[in-house]
């Protein structure tokens, strides 16, 4: 069996340096317990090659219901003409809630301004107005709030996560909570306090199993498209990417791994040089990185040193993490020989691939399934 194993390793590396793809049955037959990525035949979405866009970052205006008033009033019976103050308080008004829903993958539908309902006026004969309605609004796992000022309030990161955005105010006592046994006709109530307002920035942190890091036009929006359903625009152009894009790699057991495409790094972004350090954030929530080369490119190991000392400087525990070298573009001059510099100088694993061709994806996304495995196992054994 194992001799079997050794001898499917050594034709599938053949197959690899030639730049073919291994064929599909091949692997299946000798490596049956290995999930296979399922590449879907599905039309995407819409005919037109239009380019998805993902909000990651929002402004928000929030303002709580305000509070109903109180009354005053007085009881007047057919037998007592003066029964005493009967006055209701008012209800209180609304908060605005933010609660995580995990179907919400971003920002972009969560309103500019909410507002709550405000709470109903007390009535006579002790009657409590009615308090308005909570207003809930849906959140992808992983929104970070900050105040006007830039303070961060709170971190949505678990599935029943909720944050309170903006309190609604209090209703107003009507004129019988006044009354004593001295002061039995109050002629006063309280007007309903204003709820709170609030401007808040919210933050989504992309939660992926993998992210892919590397310079622009490596080819990482290219290798998405080709992994997933995910439509993020591909060009020539440096910086086609402007904010992060996660698709979905589907495996014939059923299990999703999800992949984010980050925007392109240059030399200092972790000084905010380039499109900034913002994105570095999004990197902070893969749990294994692939670090995606232009095989191409004059230097690639060197393309890969940057990337992990900018990776570094942003924050070194990043370094721990599982991640493997992705070497695109290899149907290009100078691929190849660029890709045997990089396996003989790296001890983690490489893969040489072409994105528009589809060379090398399926060994891939095998390798990235046995690192989300190894990473799901030590996470249910630390709980
Ligand atoms: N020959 C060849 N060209 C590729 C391959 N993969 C991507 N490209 C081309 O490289 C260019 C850049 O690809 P993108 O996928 O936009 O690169 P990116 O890394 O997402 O770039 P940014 O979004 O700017 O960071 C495009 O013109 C692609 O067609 C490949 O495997 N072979
Ligand atoms: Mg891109």
């Amino acid at each position: 069996m194992v001799l079997l194993q050794r001898m499917t390793y050594c034709v599938q590396r053949l197959y690899i340096q030639q730049g073919l793809n291994i064929p599909l049955k091949m692997v299946k037959r000798h490596a049956s317990k290995i999930a296979l990525p399922v590449f879907t035949t599905k039309p995407k979405g819409l005919d037109v090659e239009e380019p998805s866009y993902f909000v990651d970052w929002h402004a928000c205006v929030v303002s709580g219901g305000k509070g109903g008033d109180g009354v005053v009033s007085f009881a007047s019976t057919r037998h007592n003409q003066f029964a005493g103050p009967d006055g209701g308080n008012g209800g209180s008004g609304g908060h605005v809630i933010f609660q995580v829903n995990e179907n919400v993958k971003s920002l972009a539908k969560v309103p500019g301004q909410v507002a709550a309902v405000d709470g109903r006026n007390g009535a006579k004969r002790n009657s409590q107005g009615k308090s308005g309605q909570h207003t809930f609004v849906s959140v992808p796992q992983g929104t970070v709030f900050y105040s006007g000022d830039g303070e961060q309030l709170t971190c949505l990161d678990e599935p029943n996560d909720y944050y309170v955005g903006a309190h609604g105010g209090k209703g107003g006592r009507g004129n019988t909570a006044f009354a004593t046994s001295t002061f039995v006709a109050p002629r006063i109530a309280e007007k309903g306090a204003m709820g709170e307002k609030n401007s808040l920035q919210l933050e989504m942190r992309i939660m992926a199993d993998a992210g892919m890091v590397g310079f622009p036009n490596a080819g990482k929006s290219s290798l998405l498209r080709a992994i997933s359903r995910a439509r993020p625009l591909t060009s020539e152009q440096a910086f086609t990417t402007r904010s992060a894009h996660v698709g979905m790699v589907q495996y014939d057991d059923h299990e999703q791994v999800s992949v984010a495409d980050i925007p392109g790094l240059v030399k200092g972004s972790h000084e905010s040089k380039g499109l900034g350090f913002s994105f570095l954030r999004h990197i902070m929530k893969c749990t294994c990185l692939l670090y995606v080369l232009d095989l191409s490119s004059d230097d690639p190991w060197q393309q890969y040193e940057d990337l992990r000392h900018e990776l570094q400087q942003y924050n070194s525990e990043l370094m721990t993490r599982p991640h493997a070298i992705v070497g695109n573009k290899i149907d290009l001059l100078s691929s190849k020989s660029n890709f045997q510099i990089i396996q003989a100088k790296s001890d983690v694993p490489a893969f040489a691939i072409s994105a528009t061709e589809g060379t090398g994806i399926v060994e891939l996304l095998i390798h990235v399934r046995k690192m989300y495995d190894t990473m799901k196992s030590s996470q249910s054994v630390n709980v």
